[in-house]
């Protein structure tokens, strides 16, 4: 089998779940990682070396690594995980399919860029997942879903049949969205909040049922 140099992004809780992945699909050399912490440079994270920071990009790129995963979970503000996408495919890199081996991703499904889709996770009939996703441990994203680039559907969250998340939202741990729902961009879904109206983009919503708290920026 041909085997992948891969650098990751982050080297704090998301990385080290994205580590386990890798090694259990299998056909990855993990060259190191890079972060943002200088005070992380040296140690290691599942015993993968951390190399220093993002400066590092373009040097491993010219030494021929080619594919990176994005480590970095940073929960409830898709904005760097957007950039470090956007950095790493404008320099080139193919971004790794991290599919648990044990998620259940329905064939009829599509599944866009990079998406980390962690164990127990279960993506259903026709839905439409895109790019630079995490669909994290045991979420449920039923059959004709729309899931938009860069949202993250927390540990355990349930999104019933034709529920649309817009770009960079997330659905907090334990959420449940009703079928149908409309999830507006970048708004975030609070732990174990159950939403039973759309919420429109850039609010968080908190509560059984989820009402509108403040727009993320106030
Ligand atoms: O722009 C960056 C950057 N921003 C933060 N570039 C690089 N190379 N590294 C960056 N980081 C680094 O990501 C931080 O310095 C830190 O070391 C790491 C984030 O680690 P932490 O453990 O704080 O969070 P996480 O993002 O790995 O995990 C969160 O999200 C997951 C989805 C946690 O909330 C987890 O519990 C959760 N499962």
């Amino acid at each position: 089998m041909k085997v992948i140099p891969i650098i990751g992004i982050g080297a704090g809780g998301h990385a080290k779940v994205v580590i386990e992945i890798l090694r259990l699909v299998g056909g990855y050399d993990l060259v190191g990682l890079l972060d943002a912490d200088s005070k992380r440079r040296g140690s290691e994270v599942l015993g993968v070396p951390v190399l220093g920071g993002d400066a590092l990009i373009t040097e491993m790129y010219d030494k021929g690594v080619r594919t990176a995963f994005i480590g970095v979970g940073m929960v409830q503000n898709f904005e760097p995980r957007r950039r470090l996408y956007d950095q790493l495919r404008q320099g080139g890199f193919e971004i790794a399919n991290a599919a648990h081996p044990r998620a259940i991703i329905s064939p009829t499904a599509t599944i866009g860029i990079g998406p980390t889709i962690m164990a127990g996770a279960v993506i259903n009939a026709d839905a439409k997942v895109g790019n630079n996703v995490i669909i994290n441990t045991g979420a449920i994203i039923e059959h004709d879903c729309v899931i938009g680039n860069h949202v993250h559907v927390a540990t355990g969250a349930r999104l019933a049949g034709s529920v649309n998340v817009g770009e960079g939202a997330h659905v907090g741990i334990g959420a449940t969205i009703r079928e149908g729902i409309r999830i507006g961009q970048g708004s975030v879904v609070g732990a174990g909040a159950v939403v039973v109206h759309d919420v429109p983009d850039d609010v968080l919503v908190l509560g059984v049922p989820a009402k509108i708290k403040r727009g993320i920026e106030s």
